[in-house]
C-alpha cells in the first residue's frame, strides 16, 4: 500500500540525483557579453560508456616517445552544435548512449569578472569539463543550465568537453516509453558568458496579478554582499525606476504604468532594460492579464476561446530537432496559417527561439514539463526531478506574457503516489508564479452508457485551474453514439481545453470516410467534423488543440506502409503538404 510520509521523507533523503540549483542566469540572448559557442564540435561515440574511466575529459596527447593515447578528439567525427546527433550521422539514428563533444574557445580572464557556460538544452544528461576539471552536471533535456567557470578558466585557449548521454532511464522524465523521437545531443545554443562580479542574475517584469496598471516584479543580483543600485527602464513608457537591493542582491518593485496590453490581434512588446552600474540585461516584454472566471478564460478581462494546435520541437523535412529562429519561423507560420491564437508546445519546454517568436506573433502558449505516461511516481526521485524541471521552465520563461498556462503533466494514471506528486507540483507552480494558470492533460475521461455522458474522476483535475482532455474519439475509441448525442460533464466548474484529438492519415492516401484502417485523408477529415459536432455539447469548452500540426517521427509507430516510424496524425505531412482535415480545422477557427 502506498503511504504518504515515506515518499516525501525518502525524497529528501535522496542523494543520488545530480540536479543543479537555480542559479543560472536568465536570458543570455539579452546579454552583451554572451558569446555563442555554436558550430562544429569534435565528437567521440562512446557506446560502451568507457570514456569516463579512460578520462576522455583530459583530452590527453602522447607525452614523449613511449607514450600513446587510445582516443583523440581531433581527426574524428564532427557534429553541429546546436543539433541532435541522431539526425547528423546515419549510424546514430537509433543510438542511445554516450557521445563526447569537444571544442576550444579563447577567453580573457578579466579581473573582477566571473565567467559561465550557459547551455540552453542538452538531452538528456550532461557532464561538463573545462581544462580537465569537472564544472558541473545536469539532467533533463529541455531546460537550460549554467556552469560557473571561475576556478577552471584560463587566459587564452580553453578546452571544453561535454559528455552527453541520451539513454532512456526508468527514473527519467520522460521515462522508458514515449511517442516521439527523443533526439540526443547538445540540442540548443551554448554561450560563453563573461559578467562583472556583481551582475543581474534574474528579474521579473510583468503586470501585478489582477492589475492592468501596475508593473511589478523583482531584480536579483549575483555576487553582491552589500546594497546595490539597480535600474529598471522601459523607454516607451517613460519608466526609469531607480531601486536599491538588500544585502542579498534582491529588490522587489511596483511601478504605476498604463502599458498597451498584449493580445493576439496586437502583440505589443516593450524594450526593457535591467541594469547596475556595470551590467545590464535587455529584454522584449509584454503585459497582459490572464485569469479564469467560472468556465471562462479571461485575457485582459475578456473571455477568449483558445484556437490551438500541438507541435513537437521537430523539423520533419530535416528529420531533426528544431533549434533556430528559422526553424521557429517555419513552424509558427504554419500555426498562424491554420488560424490559431494558441499552441501547446508538446510535451516539454521548447527552445527559447520558439517561445519568444510565438509571443511576438501574438500566440498564447501552454508550456509543459515532460511528465508523460509511464512515469515511476512511486520512486521518490521523480518528485525532485519534476520539481527541478518545473522550476527551470518557469525560471526561464516567467517574463513571457505569451505563456498563459504551465502544465505539470500529460496522461498520467491516478494512484496515491501520482496524485500526491502532481498535487505537490500544482502547489509549487502557484508558489513560483501566481500570475498564470496551472493545467494538466488527462486521458481518463470515462463514458457512462446509461446517461450518454463523459465524466472525469481525478483528484488532480480538481487541483488545476484548467483541465486539458486528450480524447481520440473515432480513432483509439469508436464514437459510442452519434456525436450530437454525446454529453460531457467534465470538470464542470472550470474551463476545459480539448488538448488532444485526431487520427492518422497518410497524405495523398484516399478511401472511404468510414474505414479507419485505410489511413485516408477522408477518414481524418470526417473524424474532425464529427469531433466538432460533439464539441458543441461541452458547455465549458474554452479551447481546442488538434493532435498534431505536422506528422512527426516516432520509434513506436510500426506499420510499414502507413507509418514507417512516423506518427501520421499531422494536419500537415512531413513534406509540408496540408491534408484535407487541415481545411476543416481552419474553417472551425474562422467561425470562433
Ligand atoms: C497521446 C499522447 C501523444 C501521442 C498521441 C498519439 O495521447 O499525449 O504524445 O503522440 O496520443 O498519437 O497517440
Amino acid at each position: 500500500m502506498p503511504v504518504k510520509t515515506p515518499l516525501f521523507l525518502a525524497a529528501f533523503l535522496c542523494f543520488t540525483v545530480n540536479l543543479m540549483s537555480q542559479t543560472f542566469m536568465m536570458n543570455p540572448y539579452g546579454c552583451k557579453n554572451a558569446t555563442l559557442l555554436n558550430g562544429k564540435w569534435n565528437a567521440i561515440i562512446d557506446q560502451f560508456g568507457r570514456g569516463e574511466s579512460m578520462k576522455f575529459y583530459q583530452n590527453r596527447k602522447p607525452q614523449g616517445k613511449t607514450d600513446f593515447v587510445e582516443y583523440s578528439f581531433s581527426g574524428g567525427l564532427r557534429l553541429d552544435v546546436p543539433g541532435d546527433f541522431n539526425s547528423q550521422v546515419p549510424e546514430l539514428k537509433y543510438y542511445e548512449g554516450n557521445v563526447w563533444y569537444q571544442r576550444y574557445f579563447t577567453a580573457e580572464k578579466t579581473k573582477d569578472h566571473r565567467q559561465f557556460l550557459y547551455f540552453a538544452g542538452v538531452s538528456y544528461e550532461a557532464a561538463v569539463w573545462l581544462n580537465g576539471k569537472e564544472v558541473g552536471r545536469h539532467e533533463g533535456g529541455f531546460t537550460p543550465f549554467q556552469m560557473d567557470l571561475s576556478d577552471a578558466l584560463v587566459d587564452g585557449e580553453n578546452d571544453l568537453i561535454v559528455m552527453v548521454n541520451n539513454r532512456r532511464r526508468v527514473d527519467g522524465i520522460p521515462a522508458m516509453n514515449f511517442d516521439w523521437w527523443n533526439y540526443g545531443g547538445i540540442l540548443r545554443d551554448v554561450f560563453y558568458v563573461d559578467r562583472p562580479q556583481v551582475h543581474v542574475r534574474d528579474y521579473k517584469v510583468q503586470l501585478k496579478k489582477g492589475h492592468r496598471d501596475t508593473i511589478a516584479g523583482y531584480v536579483q543580483l549575483d555576487g553582491s554582499t552589500s546594497p546595490q543600485n539597480v535600474e529598471v527602464s522601459i523607454g516607451e513608457l517613460n519608466i526609469k525606476q531607480a531601486l536599491t537591493t538588500d544585502a542579498n542582491g534582491h529588490v522587489s518593485f511596483e511601478i504605476e504604468a498604463k502599458p498597451q496590453l498584449w493580445e493576439p490581434a496586437a502583440p505589443k512588446m516593450y524594450h526593457v532594460e535591467v541594469s547596475t552600474a556595470e551590467d545590464s540585461l535587455a529584454d522584449e516584454i509584454a503585459f497582459r492579464t490572464i485569469e479564469t472566471k467560472g468556465n471562462d478564460i479571461l485575457l485582459n478581462g475578456k473571455p477568449i476561446f483558445l484556437k490551438g494546435v500541438n507541435f513537437h520541437e521537430e523539423i520533419p523535412q530535416r528529420l531533426g530537432r528544431a533549434n533556430s529562429d528559422a526553424d521557429a519561423a517555419m513552424i509558427l507560420s504554419e500555426v498562424k496559417a491554420l488560424g490559431c491564437n494558441f499552441v501547446r508546445t508538446a510535451h516539454y519546454p521548447q527552445n527559447e527561439h520558439t517561445v519568444r517568436m510565438a509571443e511576438k506573433m501574438g500566440i498564447l502558449i501552454w508550456e509543459e514539463i515532460p511528465l508523460w505516461q509511464g512515469i515511476e511516481f512511486s520512486n521518490p526521485v521523480i518528485l525532485k526531478k519534476a520539481e527541478t524541471m518545473l522550476r527551470e521552465m518557469i525560471y526561464r520563461d516567467k517574463n513571457r506574457a505569451g505563456i498563459i498556462i504551465w502544465s505539470i503533466a500529460n496522461e498520467t494514471s491516478p494512484s496515491e503516489y501520482r496524485d500526491q506528486v502532481l498535487t505537490d507540483l500544482v502547489a509549487l507552480t502557484h508558489e513560483l508564479d501566481d500570475s498564470r494558470l496551472v493545467g494538466a492533460a488527462f486521458d481518463n475521461v470515462r463514458y457512462d452508457k446509461a446517461t450518454s455522458t463523459f465524466h472525469l474522476k481525478d483528484k488532480v483535475s480538481e487541483a488545476v485551474d484548467v483541465v486539458g482532455v486528450n480524447k481520440y474519439l473515432g480513432w483509439y475509441f469508436p464514437f459510442p453514439l452519434e456525436p450530437e448525442k454525446i454529453k460531457w460533464e467534465v470538470a464542470t466548474d472550470k474551463p476545459l481545453i480539448m488538448t488532444e484529438f485526431g487520427c492518422e492519415a497518410l497524405y495523398g492516401q484516399h478511401g472511404p470516410a468510414d474505414v479507419a484502417s485505410n489511413w485516408s485523408e477522408e477518414y481524418q477529415e470526417e473524424l474532425y467534423r464529427k469531433n466538432y459536432i460533439m464539441f458543441q455539447n461541452i458547455p465549458n469548452l474554452r479551447g481546442t488543440c488538434p493532435w498534431v500540426l505536422f506528422d512527426f517521427r516516432s520509434p513506436t509507430r510500426y506499420h510499414p506502409l502507413n507509418q514507417d516510424g512516423w506518427n501520421r496524425k499531422g494536419l500537415v505531412s512531413d513534406k509540408g503538404q496540408r491534408k484535407k482535415a487541415w481545411w476543416v480545422v481552419r474553417k472551425f477557427y474562422e467561425t470562433r
